[in-house]
């Protein structure tokens, strides 16, 4: 079972989801923070993940592959699921695509105009306890002035311990720091497949 160039497998239950590939990164963030905007950007394709300024528009866990035999997984937002009545089903959803094991790297997205969250911070707890290496990346890079890019670059640095060289700042509208992330993606895939071990 392979997903096809490009085309997002979307799946609800884990018994649904796509064969593990050398590789999956995964893009974490509260609802509307920019996720599929920036797996949009990524690809250099405008509409293939679904974005929305309603937050809560990605409802199931969206598996994008890529060139390189890596998948991209693309999650529903957190703050917003779990304020919904199906929280449930959504709570399952994130445990449910955790426990499976599947990611070699996760990336946490923040929207560069507010603050940590908890919630981020939760979900880097969780990573840390699991051993799997994540990123942060700040979006919306556009939205902001130096000092105030300055201000949640150094807040991200100070709350999170993966180290500032993980920390990127992207704007998928501008296509400000796409390039220099799809490298860091890349350089992350070549690390994780079994020849370059
Ligand atoms: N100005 C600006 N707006 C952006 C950028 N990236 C995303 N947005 C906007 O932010 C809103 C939410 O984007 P999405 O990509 O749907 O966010 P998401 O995190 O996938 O949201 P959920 O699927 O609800 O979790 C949309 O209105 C986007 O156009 C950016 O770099 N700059
Ligand atoms: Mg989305």
């Amino acid at each position: 079972m392979q997903v096809k160039v490009n085309t997002p497998w979307m799946a609800e239950k884990a018994k649904d989801y796509p064969d593990i590939l050398n590789a999956e990164i995964a893009f974490f963030g509260r609802s509307n923070v920019g996720k599929s905007s920036l797996l949009n950007a990524l690809l250099n394709r405008k509409k293939l993940a679904y974005t929305s300024s309603m937050p809560g528009k990605t409802k199931t866990v969206n598996f994008y592959w890529m060139h390189g035999d890596f998948y991209v997984a693309d999650l529903p937002g957190y703050g917003y699921a779990h304020k919904q009545k199906n929280s449930d089903r959504f709570a399952s959803l994130f445990e449910d695509y955790i426990a499976a094991e599947r990611m070699t790297h996760a990336f946490i997205l923040i929207d560069g105009r507010q603050t940590v969250n908890p919630l981020d911070l939760q979900m880097a707890e969780t990573l840390d306890y699991l051993d799997i290496p994540y990123s942060i990346i700040i979006t919306k890079r556009d939205k902001l002035n130096q000092s105030e890019a300055h201000k949640i670059f150094t807040e991200a640095t100070e709350k999170f311990t993966c180290g500032k060289e993980n920390i990127y700042m992207v704007s998928s509208l501008k296509g400000r720091g796409i390039d220099a992330l799809r490298a860091a993606i890349e350089t992350m895939i070549q690390l994780v497949k079994p020849s370059a071990s």
